[in-house]
């Protein structure tokens, strides 16, 4: 298990070593990458090695984060996971790195695999832990390039200000980062304005798709593999946030067939109902209102499982 420690005590340990390694979990998304690139910009401001490993190939939108960061060789000696909850996320890396030093992280699911973890359940992003952690090694660490990875982190996770982990405090920090110059109109277009023809095609396929259960209180969408085949990660991300949005529904569930038979689910939720706790029981993790787990199956089987445990939790939360 892992040992907590505070702000303080990690700005001190990355003081105290070197040649850094920052590894992103699977699937990587706006968070992960958004704190990785940040961490290794400071650190290599504060005249350190560091590199960043990516499991899976990002999002091509995302490529702006390597800006300022300067490809450097060398053995990596202290390894650090960033918005990485569980070790089997760290995909390709999970094998050789399967205890890393420090594990940065924001999600109440955290396995507490690394050997220490700053982890504040609070916070909206695991940016917002790595901007504090940046304050604290230092003055005038951060460029305008680093705020913009912060704030990638910062906006993406809260689905741009608007979902229920937003607090004042997130606010706060984007508008400290706001300051540090970046174009942050032009980083808001292109995170969350601009569509894909491909993405389009995709939302269309979706919303076609979308069953109902639960007298409408769930709404469900099946990606296949055929359907994702040429399909950007991240398109795919927002598209999971779409059947919540839609009016009477408080679970939203988006299946993806990662290969025949096993599927990938992710579950927004609104109101009362805990996304985590019912991903939990599928070996899953993530927050109270989106989060994860992964299904072995046929689909119609696994829509039954999991549609059984969300009309329990409904019926719980509302004391039917
Ligand atoms: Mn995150």
């Amino acid at each position: 298990m892992s040992a907590a420690i505070s702000l303080k005590e990690t700005a001190e340990l990355l003081l105290a070593n070197d040649d850094f390694a920052i590894i992103c979990h699977a699937s990587p998304d706006g968070d992960t990458l958004g704190g990785a690139y940040a961490l290794c910009g400071a650190l290599q401001k504060l005249q350190k090695r560091a590199k960043v490993l990516v499991p899976e190939e990002p999002s091509k939108r995302f490529d702006y984060l390597h800006s300022g960061i300067e490809p450097q060789e060398f053995n990596e000696e202290f390894i650090i996971t960033i918005d990485v909850a569980d070790s089997a996320l760290l995909g390709k890396f999970e094998e050789k790195h399967k205890t890393p030093d420090l594990c940065i992280d924001h999600h109440v699911s955290n396995t507490g695999y690394a050997k220490r973890l700053l982890l504040d359940s609070e916070a909206a992003a695991a940016c917002e832990v790595v901007f504090e952690l940046i304050k604290e090694l230092g003055d005038n660490i951060i460029t305008a390039d680093i705020a913009s990875c912060l704030y990638t982190g910062i906006s993406t996770d809260t689905g741009c200000f608007r979902f229920s982990n937003t607090t004042a405090k997130t606010h706060r920090f984007a508008a400290e980062l706001i300051e540090y110059g970046f174009d942050c109109s032009g980083l808001n277009y292109l995170l969350f304005e601009i569509r894909t023809k491909d993405r389009i095609k995709l939302e269309k396929q979706a919303l076609e798709s979308v069953e109902f259960y639960l007298n409408g209180r769930c709404a469900v969408i099946i990606f296949t593999k055929e359907m994702l085949e040429s399909a950007d990660d991240e398109d795919i991300n927002a598209i999971s946030a779409l059947p919540r949005q839609i009016e009477g529904v408080e679970a939203g569930v988006t299946f993806k067939e990662k290969e025949a038979g096993v599927w990938k689910i992710s579950i927004r939720t609104k109101n009362y109902m805990n996304a985590q706790v019912i991903c939990a029981k599928f070996g899953g993790g993530g927050h109270q209102r989106a989060a994860g787990c992964r299904i072995t199956g046929d689909v119609r089987d696994c829509k039954e499982k999991i549609l059984t445990e969300i009309e329990r939790h409904l019926k719980k939360q509302k004391g039917e």
